[in-house]
């Protein structure tokens, strides 16, 4: 690599941890808006992030953690579970939301750590029926797509960062839409609502290691979603 191109990435790795979306998108009340996508940086403390983990070690003790393939047939690099009435799988039949989970089992209830975090932020009185957890190991990632395997789409979509950064990037309606970026640190929530509902999203790599949450490392994502 030229001198120039190791001076760009460093570059680059100094513009990202200096996060310079919050300079222009802080909102009343410290959230930031990243292309309509409302983040709650922060929003929980350590015990708070320490004891939803507890819950979701439960959870996977349960319904334990899958690599699923895409309908085209592709391992997703994220390893998923889910919680509550239903939840959201994939293989060759497609994706959709099942009420239960590959081995046979019914899903557990969603945790009410978690649902305590919806009750805060969603702005909506009904509570989510379908909870997502996506583990992403070392150079997992989430390609960009829309959240739109859910009945009704005027439900929020609420999202949950726990262990090592995620750069999470969100445009709008269409694929080709502009994209903007910011990395999510474990505690953060965000919000996909209104005319960001079914906007493209995705994470484009972790920063492995960077968090001592999680023992061995990683990023565990909560999404969660009123499916039907
Ligand atoms: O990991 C994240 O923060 C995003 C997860 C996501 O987009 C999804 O599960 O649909």
């Amino acid at each position: 690599m030229g001198l120039q191109a190791v001076e760009a990435g460093l570059l680059l790795q100094f513009l990202e941890s200096f996060s310079m979306v919050d300079l222009f998108d802080t909102v009343p009340g410290g959230r930031v808006d990243l292309n309509g996508a409302v983040i709650w940086p922060r929003q929980l403390d350590r015990d708070a992030q320490l004891t939803m983990l507890e819950d979701l070690r439960a959870v996977a003790n349960a319904a334990p953690f899958k690599q699923y393939k895409t309908p085209g047939g592709h391992k997703m690099s994220v390893r998923m579970t889910a919680a509550g009435d239903v939840g959201w799988v994939t293989d060759r039949a497609g994706y959709r939301y099942s009420p239960r989970h590959k081995d046979g089992g019914d899903w557990p209830d969603i945790p009410t750590s978690i649902l305590k975090v919806w009750r805060l932020v969603s702005g909506v009185e009904r509570d989510p029926d379908s909870c997502l957890v996506n583990f992403y190991g070392e150079g997992a990632k989430m390609n960009l797509h829309q959240d739109k395997d859910e009945a009704d789409h005027q439900w929020p979509v609420v999202s949950i960062s726990l262990g090592d950064p995620g750069l999470f990037r969100v445009g709008g309606d269409a694929r080709s839409d502009r994209t903007k970026s910011r990395w999510l640190m474990s505690g953060d929530v965000a919000v996909l609502a209104g005319d960001a509902r079914l906007a493209f999203h995705g994470i484009d790599r972790i920063k492995f290691g960077e968090s001592d949450l999680l023992p061995n490392g990683g990023r565990i994502n909560v999404t969660l979603r009123v499916a039907q």
